[in-house]
């Protein structure tokens, strides 16, 4: 079978392999000053956002990810008050984390604030929580707002970015993650996407190598299948303090109160089982 014109398609030119959508009727389209973003309507997975090219989001599969983001570490902290995302502007995986009752603050810092108002418009249940008095948009620079927010002033940092090239590519580094350090209190811990293990284990083996020198003791990964990003295959990583990532509260996440599609206290303690080649290039 042929694809037409009328498939979007995203390539990964490095690593050979495309996905596709079928029936993609372009809706919006601009240049903000920091990126290229496209809305679509599909066939079989509703709404597309990409982002210089890069599919972010489709309506059908978003919450795997969004859920994945942010429930293990939410239910990995003893007690999660104070939270803040970095990127995350078409507004997933805040709507994630307002699902948790015993949340105080949750701060967004989107450097480009079109990703919030095209989500608004074109993905409107993911943005169902933005008008929670809990949540503060900040629109800038992540980095730059970590590195002026107060000392132990957080309890969990999401990073819920695009790929680690362009303006993405400093929330993958040990400086960024030393000041995240810095502002998380005892305890506190960070979750990260971090791409696809199969075609990009050596860019997670380099975040687990950042968040060491950063003083992180303890790095772990989970994997959740993604049908639309690269290989279907992608990851989060949690950065923490030692003997704080293997365990959670999975009584309260037995018992939580919200629905989720795919997180539960099963699918919780499964992410986190990574097959042997993973392992051991995380090991090396
Ligand atoms: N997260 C985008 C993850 C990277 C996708 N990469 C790709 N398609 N090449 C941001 C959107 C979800 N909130």
């Amino acid at each position: 079978m042929q694809l037409d014109a009328s498939w979007f398609t995203e390539i990964a030119p490095g690593e050979g392999i495309a996905m596709s959508l079928k029936g993609a009727r372009r809706l919006h389209a601009e240049r903000t000053p920091y990126q290229q973003i496209e809305i679509y309507e599909t066939e079989t997975f509703g709404r597309l956002m990409a982002i210089d090219g890069c599919v972010m989001l489709t309506d059908r599969d978003n919450f795997v990810y969004h859920e994945m983001l942010a429930h293990p570490a939410l239910f990995t902290h003893p007690a999660p008050r104070d939270v803040l995302i970095i990127g995350g502007g078409d507004c997933g995986t805040l709507r994630e984390v307002l699902k948790h009752a015993d949340i105080g603050t949750l701060i967004q810092a989107e450097i480009d604030e079109r990703v919030t108002r095209l989500a608004e418009q074109y993905f409107p249940e993911l943005c169902q929580a933005n008008h929670d008095p809990r949540a503060r948009f900040y629109f800038g620079d992540g980095i730059q707002w970590v590195k002026e927010a107060a000392t132990a002033s957080l309890d969990v940092i999401l990073i819920d970015s695009t790929d680690p090239a362009g303006p993405a590519a400093g929330l993958f580094a040990a400086a960024f993650y030393k000041e995240c350090r810095r502002v998380l209190r005892p305890g506190g811990l960070i979750a990260q996407q971090s791409e696809s293990p199969l075609l990009y284990a050596h860019i997670i083996k380099n975040m687990h190598a950042e968040f060491r020198q950063a003083g992180f003791a303890e790095v772990r990964t989970l994997t959740f299948p993604q049908a639309t990003y690269p290989s279907g295959w992608w990851s989060a990583t949690l950065a923490g303090e030692h003997g704080k990532l293997a365990d959670f509260r999975r009584g309260d996440a037995e018992h939580k109160a919200f629905p989720t599609l795919y997180y539960d206290a099963a699918m919780h303690a499964a992410a986190f089982a990574l097959p042997p080649f993973l392992r051991e290039t995380l090991a090396r």
